[in-house]
């Protein structure tokens, strides 16, 4: 942590090329849990003529020693601040030995070397490599790896590293050793350590090219029986990575460590993966099929890292969503492939729009290539992650499949081995294509949420159709005027019957398909469609072809119309969502008004139509009955009040769940049939819609109702169906709920991760107690603010899913978030950069809510110590 001075901004404009280079690496680690020593020998070289300093990165690190050459320098031939160590007068090439010492059992920070449950583990992205030893601690210093662990053998019988293991034996004193060589050549941020009691479930794969991987999971034993299914998602992501596009793995072994301590989700060091274990262990009884899909999901994110990320890794950190944004939309891609396309495709733009969207509008926005930063951990975003896959996306739907995976194959042709920026991937794009991107590089460099707005004219007698579009996009704190983006447009017209219409653009000779990709680069422009017969309905943006909000003036039929007929599953969805959201401001308008509540016939209709609809698979449907959440209402509908969303999105739910009553009531019981527990996209789709429609049951909440949820918590085989109903009784204030979390508990009590359920379930109740529990869950035995995964559990589930109890309007939730931020701040800066975000918004609410919040973010503020993270981010939020 730096205290005391204002932290400094970075700027990408201030790049320079490194003044050395490291031929090769050789470190040595002395494992004790407070008195780690390593030794770090390097072979540095110049790379340019100047005479300049070799200034080394290094943080909470005890200096032993430094010697050039073999020599052991005197204290008066370097300088050493809180964050670097600097050598003069340096030949053209030398060897330089740092020994420094470290105390990783006391590193709450979870960066660098610590311990998890007793074990060694490292995280090194983004600066952690810094706390481990002096070093050129940036992306554009490749070297080849060289580790040589020693430990206590009985403690740490598993010693592990990146690469290849060349030696390992015994050293006498019940410690052991291993060396680890990895002949890829890596930045630090890729480094990675593990030392432990761990026991290991082992596999193969053999790569397109006939060599043999050998793919290993380590854990500690008692959840070594759940480590199945992470491994057949490994072994699916190595097939789909050749598959889709060619790319094979590298080294003999690929190993996963999973640990209980950690900050995010999963790390991609090279040959080493470094797993939250939340994101590793699975079974029927423990794992929600969320669970299941997202170790699948992320298992693949890691490994897809080898080549995104690894091989071609970034220049500087500014340019991290060039592996980042990248490789979501690679994960994307493997889970789209592997299930229901149309269902990945709108739960990934549901996650943007709620929040993503609301990081674009807030003062913390950036685009996806930030221009600067304080704290480069603050750029983990949804940003330069969702919104960067998001651009990425926009490639292939410029270019089409094969396009874009010819600018994929250029890329690493021109770039394996290197570290390289965004616009070597956009020229990568436009070279192997040969097209004009350069408008393109907009969507780097600006902030902020793009707005469109569409209009149609249909001339009867021309039998033309024109649309009309034009784009705008809302200042951000790094620019105030934007320039029109490059958007592809994806769209189509649909005639009274539903069904699409050919399209002819005006000077075309024929029609050309039903569903067009237009380029639309100005801040307005029009497309004429030519032999329309009749006035078409247009269905726009579909598959979501671009990041942007788009209003188009449909009535109400109208969505109901596109619902249930648009041969685009995405717009057929989001047809739904729009009439939805129509409703909740129109409520919001009446209640402000004083007016009575009310649902119009067609918007029941819809919803029921569409639950009945033999045609359409159950997970779509399931998504379709998922209404904007109340975070989406805040954010479309300012200033806001969270209570009153609460409320009318309630009042909604309610009314569609007694209209559709006896429909829901068979639409659950058709399928809650006892069956064993699968995974398949099929089943999971069952208990989707199954789960949702008891939770719109739930809120009849009559007796056979609460018997009903009741009996499916009680006789549920698998976790999903077990943890739905236990939501649903979450909400009802009774005997039942209490019971059942109790229960719930009295099962689960050793089993950490179920137990993070357990806390966020109780922690995004709508009872009026919930912030009292809350409170009281603090003290919980099985709570510990030091565990990651609890505050996110507890603390970040309050504070980021129950809007309702979090801007309670007496201002209660926003200082128990604030008294949490300022704990966490004293041990792990980057939690508690994450937990203060909830308030970054503070302007979007109305004027009581909004003060309070603000006087919040002040009080953090003012507090001493605090650190880059939460000061860069409460700093912002004030401006
Ligand atoms: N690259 C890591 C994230 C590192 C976060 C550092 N604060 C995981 C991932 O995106 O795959
Ligand atoms: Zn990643």
């Amino acid at each position: 942590m730096r205290t005391e001075q204002a932290p400094k901004t970075i700027y990408l404009k201030e790049y320079q090329a490194p003044d050395f280079a490291i031929e090769a690496f050789h470190l040595h680690f002395d494992l004790h849990e407070h008195n780690t020593q390593v030794t770090a020998t390097a072979q540095y070289s110049r790379t340019n003529n100047t005479q300049n300093d070799l200034v080394l990165n290094g943080e909470l690190l005890k200096l032993i020693s430094v010697s050039v050459n073999g020599q052991l320098l005197e204290a008066s031939q370097y300088t050493v601040d809180e964050e670097t160590l600097s050598i003069s007068n340096l030949p053209a090439q030398f060897e330089l030995t740092i020994v420094t010492q470290i105390d990783p059992k006391n590193n709450k920070a979870l960066e660098g070397l610590y311990q998890s449950s007793g074990n060694f583990c490292t995280q090194c992205e983004a600066q952690g490599f810094r706390k481990i030893t002096y070093y050129l601690d940036r992306p554009d210093v490749m070297t080849v790896f060289t580790t040589r662990l020693e430990a206590d053998q009985a403690k740490y019988p598993v010693l592990l590293s990146n690469g290849n293991l060349v030696e390992q034996g015994e050293l006498g004193n019940g410690r052991h050793f291993a060396v680890w060589h990895d002949p890829f050549r890596k930045p630090s941020y890729l480094f990675a350590l593990v030392a432990g009691n761990l026991q290991h479930v082992k596999d193969s794969f053999t790569t397109s090219s006939g060599r043999n991987v050998d793919l290993y999971i380590y854990t500690e034993a008692h959840n070594i029986d759940k480590c199945g299914h992470a491994m057949a998602s490994l072994k699916r992501a190595m097939k789909w990575d050749e598959e889709r596009f060619g790319l094979e793995y590298d080294l003999d072994i690929y190993m996963i460590v999973a640990v209980d301590d950690f900050n995010m989700g999963a790390m991609e060091n090279k040959g080493l993966n470094v797993f939250n274990s939340k994101l590793v262990f699975a079974s029927p009884e423990t794992a929600t099929d969320v669970d299941y899909l997202d170790i699948e999901a992320v298992i693949g994110h890691e490994y897809f890292h080898n080549w995104t990320g690894n091989r071609v890794t970034c220049r500087d950190w500014f340019q991290l969503s060039l592996k980042e944004g990248l490789t979501v939309f690679r994960d994307q891609e493997f889970t789209a492939d592997l299930h229901s396309r149309p269902v990945k495709r709108i739960e990934d733009v549901r996650g943007l729009r709620t929040f993503q969207f609301t990081e674009d509008a807030s003062p913390m926005a950036h685009p996806i290539r930030p221009a600067s930063y304080m704290e480069i951990n603050n750029f983990y975003t949804m940003t330069v992650y969702e919104k960067g896959a998001e651009v990425v996306r926009m490639y292939l739907t410029l270019l089409g499949r094969e396009g874009f995976r010819k600018g994929m194959d250029l890329y690493f042709k021109r770039h394996d081995g290197q570290a390289v920026t965004t616009e070597d991937f956009l020229a990568a794009m436009a070279d192997a294509n040969d097209v004009d991107l350069s408008q393109f590089q907009r969507w780097y460099d600006q902030a902020g949420t793009p707005v469109i707005e569409a209009s149609m004219d249909y001339d009867p007698k021309a039998k033309t159709c024109t649309l009309t579009f034009k784009q705008s996009c809302p200042p951000t704190p790094e620019t105030e005027h934007k320039q029109p983006y490059l958007i592809p447009l994806e769209i189509g017209l649909l005639d009274s019957q539903g069904r699409d219409l050919p399209l002819q653009l005006v000077g075309e000779d024929k029609a050309v398909g039903t569903t067009r990709v237009l380029r639309f680069t100005e801040a307005e422009q029009s497309f004429t469609f030519v032999n329309i017969a009749e006035k078409p309905l247009p269905s726009l943006l579909r598959n979501f072809s671009a990041p942007v909000k788009l209003s188009y003036p449909y009535s109400g039929e109208e969505l109901a119309f596109l619902m249930q007929h648009d041969s685009d599953a995405f717009n057929r969805w989001d047809a739904g969502q729009r009439l939805a959201m129509q409703t909740f401001k129109e409520l919001l308008e009446a209640k402000h008004h004083g007016l009575p509540f009310g649902l119009e016939h067609y918007m029941v209709h819809a919803f029921q139509t569409l639950l009945i609809d033999p045609a359409l698979d159950d997970a779509f449907k399931a998504e379709a009955l998922a209404l904007p959440s109340e975070t989406d209402i805040a954010e479309a509908v300012r200033p806001s009040d969270p209570q009153a969303i609460h409320e009318v999105r309630e009042f909604v739910l309610t009314h569609l769940a007694k209209a559709l009553r006896l429909d829901l009531e068979q639409v659950y019981s058709e399928r809650n049939t006892l069956t064993s527990y699968e995974i398949d996209s099929q089943s999971v789709g069952r208990r989707s819609l199954k789960n949702i429609a008891l939770s719109y049951l739930g809120r009849i909440q009559d007796e056979g109702i609460v018997a009903l949820v009741d009996e499916q918590y009680r006789h549920a085989n698998n976790m999903t169906d077990t943890l739905a109903a236990l939501s649903v009784l979450n909400h009802i204030e009774g005997e039942e709920r209490e019971l059942a979390i109790e229960d719930f508990y009295a099962r689960w009590k050793q089993n950490n991760l179920v137990l993070d359920k357990w806390f966020a379930l109780q922690a995004t109740s709508s009872l009026p107690d919930t912030l009292k529990r809350v409170e009281a869950l603090l003290n919980h035995e099985k709570f510990d603010i030091r565990n990651p995964n609890k505050v996110r559990a507890l603390i970040g589930a309050f504070a980021m899913r129950n809007p309702l109890h979090f801007h309670a309007f007496d201002g209660t939730g926003y200082e128990f978030l604030t008294r949490r931020v300022l704990e966490l701040n004293t041990f792990n800066p980057q939690i508690a950069s994450r937990m203060v975000r909830p308030l970054m918004n503070w302007r979007h609410y109305e004027p009581v809510r909004s003060g309070l919040m603000r006087a919040q973010l002040e009080r953090i503020q003012n507090t001493p110590n605090l650190s880059s993270d939460v000061s860069e981010i409460v700093t912002k939020s004030l401006v």
